[in-house]
């Protein structure tokens, strides 16, 4: 039995690319998922080209079109998706698209294993994350919840801060390049937060998909060296520039008090960041025995540091 045939839902989007690009590293034959929805959306099609060029094969199908979900799930041993969660980037309840994607794979019959759109906090302990941002955690627990009734064989990945929104901007909201005088800090700075490369998310993810250890778990992405403080962030970055940044401690009440002004969005990343940088949520709990952790699953994995990721936006 060959490595198993990889579909990604949502391949074409900023963690989905490179979940295609790290199946096809590992040698796993892989699918796109082809919407005729994304119509003029041009980065869009030029991403499917460009990963066409690089080895993976697109299956045409639509959200719209349920037998063609079906058809294009037949294809594959695993399933994967990447649907965008966020605001920023789709309409709210985008993710509960993947309830037709679910009943789809159950009527197929022939997937091994189903990795639902996740990829950051852990929903199941998100059960008192504030307005509007809890809506990302909602719809992921209806999503699993749909999953684990039809009996469909999942893994969770908890993938935590992706760096191209947390690392490269030193976590300052809406913006996604470094401050130049000032930074403000979160509270006194000293919550222990986790920032992953997102090319070590795929890489985690694919080598996940076909371990048994993973199979009906969640796979948290904790690798030692990336856990740490938003002070700590800061400080990293001053060393590499060589630059003092001028320091605003923001308080927990005034962060939320911020919130009052701002647009949905804006709400929404506060939320998540209050969650992150003031609770701690990411840090604040021990992985319970049944769960797993990726840097001790694969420690052949040289992930990347946030010290030689920031490097790149000197
Ligand atoms: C860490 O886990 C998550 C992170 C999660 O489970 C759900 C959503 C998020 C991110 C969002 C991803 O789009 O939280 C906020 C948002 C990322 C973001 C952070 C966007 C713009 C910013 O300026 C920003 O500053 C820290």
């Amino acid at each position: 039995m060959g490595k198993s045939k990889v579909l990604v839902v949502g391949g074409t989007g900023y963690i989905g690319k490179r979940m295609v690009r790290a199946s096809l590293a590992q040698g796993h034959i892989t699918y796109v998922l082809q919407r005729p929805e994304i119509g003029l959306a041009m980065d869009k099609v030029e991403m499917l080209l460009s990963l066409k060029k690089e080895g993976a094969r697109l299956i045409e199908g639509s959200f719209s079109d349920y037998g063609s979900l079906v058809e294009a799930v037949k294809q594959a041993d695993v399933v994967i998706s990447a649907m965008s969660g966020d605001h920023i980037h789709s309409h709210s309840h985008n993710l509960l698209l993947q309830l037709k994607l679910v009943e789809a794979i159950k009527e197929a019959g022939n997937v091994k294993r189903f990795l639902p759109s996740e990829f950051g906090m852990d929903p199941l302990r998100m059960g008192n994350a504030i307005e509007p941002g809890r809506v990302i955690f909602d719809d992921k627990m209806t999503v699993r919840k749909a999953i684990e009734e039809a009996k469909i064989a999942f893994t969770y990945i908890s993938a935590n801060c992706f760096a191209g929104y947390f690392a490269r901007n030193l976590s300052q909201i809406g913006t996604l390049v470094p401050p130049k005088q000032k930074v403000f800090i979160y509270g006194d700075g000293n919550t222990k937060v986790i920032f992953m490369d997102e090319d070590d998310v795929a890489t985690y993810t694919i080598k996940a998909i076909d371990d048994p250890r993973t199979l009906n778990k969640t796979v948290y992405l904790r690798p030692p060296e990336n856990i740490f403080s938003h002070r700590q962030l800061v400080e990293m970055w001053e060393k590499l520039s060589r630059k003092k940044l001028e320091k605003i401690h923001i308080s927990g009440e005034d962060f939320l008090a911020s919130m009052k002004d701002m647009d949905e969005i804006g709400q929404v990343i506060v939320g998540h960041c209050y969650h992150i940088f003031y609770e701690g949520c990411l840090t604040n709990f021990e992985i319970d025995e049944g769960q797993e952790e990726a840097s001790k699953l694969y420690p052949e994995v040289n992930y990347t540091r946030m010290d030689d990721y920031l490097k790149q936006f000197l």
